[in-house]
């Protein structure tokens, strides 16, 4: 085909990879680096490096830049991080959509995966506060969470900051028992976990799925009155008319691929294979699994991952 092509055909297509946004086939990618962030939970961590891995099958080179999983939307919407491919409706879906919004982020791709991230206790708690999981049996034996940090309110133990899960606006909303406390790591959580769990002590804690914890742990998430958009926009909506956020997270939560605008168009072959990358949840929790449960560094935990996976990451990049 190339071979047939004009000086002046070639010159036309030269010029409409440069004005045409799209994968055709002949526009080159640019030899910059793709910058890909590292945030603080392990199935994020390996499935960087995945992703990372599967577009440098494509000719590109990746980048890895550690940054705040809050404050990455804005440096996404500039230009100075190229994707997240963990986009959690719970956690992000605010921030996220304000960007995609305002254009400057594209909603690439929703993996298969469907997530959950709320407040979680492990099963023994259940026989402390009878009517578990409901809320308001949570809040009826607040008391037995409480910590000298805390009393008379119970302990919440929530993620680190850049999760912004909004803790203490809910406890506020529904007028909780409760005081919120953050963890300064993902292994932080799981640390007092393991701790409480084998003296049975109470505890209740931020948790998600998909999770390597649920292949450890037997427990639950708290329901809280059901999630609606409006709860987080609209104080009127919910139980209290004054708050928003008096509601719980999403159950069937997505998990997003979010791109910078301008990444189509200066590196659409690995643009092309970025839109065709889908986790489901096994996916995640084996990537969160290789790392906190193996012991495996993220870059070894990726190279397993893309072995297991072969078939699948190659009919990506075809
Ligand atoms: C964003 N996270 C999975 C930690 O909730």
């Amino acid at each position: 085909m190339q071979l047939r092509k004009t000086s002046a055909a070639l010159g036309a297509a030269a010029l409409l990879s440069f004005t045409v946004a799209s994968s055709t086939a002949s526009a080159a990618d640019s030899s910059d680096p793709i910058k890909i962030p590292i945030h603080n939970w392990s199935s994020q961590i390996v499935g960087a490096h995945i992703v990372g891995k599967i577009l440098e099958r494509t000719g590109a080179s990746a980048e890895y830049v550690p940054a705040d999983s809050q404050v990455v939307y804005t440096s996404m919407c500039e230009g100075d991080v190229d994707l997240v491919h963990e986009v959690w409706q719970g956690a992000f879906g605010v921030a996220f959509e304000k960007v995609v919004d305002e254009g400057c982020v594209v909603d690439t791709a929703t993996h298969d995966a469907k997530t959950r991230e709320e407040w979680w206790y492990p099963s023994y708690v259940e026989e402390l506060c009878p009517g578990l999981p409901d809320w308001q049996a949570l809040n009826a034996c607040a008391d037995k969470f409480a910590t000298a940090e805390t009393q008379p309110n119970g302990r919440f133990l929530a993620g680190p900051v850049d999760w912004l899960k909004h803790d203490a606006e809910r406890v506020a909303g529904l007028k909780m028992n409760f005081e919120v406390v953050n963890a300064g790591s993902a292994a932080a959580l799981w640390a007092e976990l393991e701790s409480a769990s084998k003296r049975k002590a109470p505890i209740v804690l931020f948790n998600w799925t998909p999770n390597f914890i649920e292949a450890i742990y037997d427990g639950k998430f708290i329901e809280f009155p059901e999630y609606d958009p409006k709860c987080k926009e609209d104080a009127s909506w919910g139980v209290n008319p004054e708050t928003t956020y008096d509601c719980g997270n999403p159950k069937d939560g997505y998990l997003k691929i979010g791109t910078w605008k301008g990444m189509a168009d200066k590196w659409p072959k690995a643009y092309g294979v970025l839109q065709k990358i889908n986790f489901s949840n096994l996916d995640i929790a084996v990537m969160a699994k290789l790392a906190d449960v193996d012991g495996m560094e993220p870059e070894e935990a990726a190279d397993k991952w893309l072995a297991d996976n072969a078939e699948r990451v190659d009919s990506w990049l075809n």
